[in-house]
């Protein structure tokens, strides 16, 4: 599913959540997090952030130029936090959880290079509900595009130089009806 060039940066494991486990965890969040509409500015105008957001992390951490206060883990996410530590040999301390509500919601195209989180940062990304595209766009060269449908329960895991390469983005999709949430584990030094 990873297209042969991308494959150092991007690892994708399709069922990491077994189907039960990702609705269970879906309508858990859903009900539980405290979502936030924020808002963004852009070029002098501010907008209503097309998600819902949620930053859950042991330090704080700036994002859009929005500053994230310091959160403790609720215990279903510790339990998939460490899982994922564990899995990928790896430590996480922060999780930030966005809400699509429809397809009309989407994530602009970014890479996750802050100075917070290193040099090479691993970023485990877990998608629940509706099927959306992540898109992938090379920095340099061809501008080369991929796309990536993620699915309910899946692992998209960002390393190596996916960051220093490619930017990432989830376009707006208006057709699509139902909701999605994604949470990225990640080390905020
Ligand atoms: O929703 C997604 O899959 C993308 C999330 C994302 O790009 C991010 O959190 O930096």
């Amino acid at each position: 599913m990873i297209p042969p060039e991308l494959q150092d940066d991007f690892v994708y494991i399709e069922n990491f959540l077994s189907e039960d486990e990702a609705d269970d965890l879906m309508n858990y969040l859903i009900e539980k997090i405290d979502w936030e509409e924020r808002e963004i500015t852009l070029f002098g105008k501010t907008y209503m952030q097309p998600r819902l957001i949620k930053w859950i992390g042991e330090s704080e951490y700036t994002y859009s130029n929005e500053r994230m206060r310091v959160e403790t883990f609720p215990r279903r996410l510790e339990v998939l936090r460490e899982r994922l530590g564990r899995e990928l040999g790896c430590k996480f301390n922060s999780v930030l959880l966005n809400y699509y509500r429809d397809g009309n919601d989407s994530m602009g195209r970014h890479s996750d290079d802050e100075k917070e989180l290193g040099t090479r940062p691993i970023i485990a990304s877990i998608s629940l509900g509706v099927q959306r595209d992540f898109v992938i766009v090379e920095k340099l060269g061809m501008k080369k595009r991929y796309v990536l449908p993620l699915e309910h329960g899946s692992l998209l895991v960002m390393r190596e130089d996916s960051q220093k390469l490619y930017l990432h983005e989830l376009p707006k999709r208006k057709k699509v009806k139902e909701g999605r949430i994604n949470l990225t584990f990640r080390y905020v030094y």
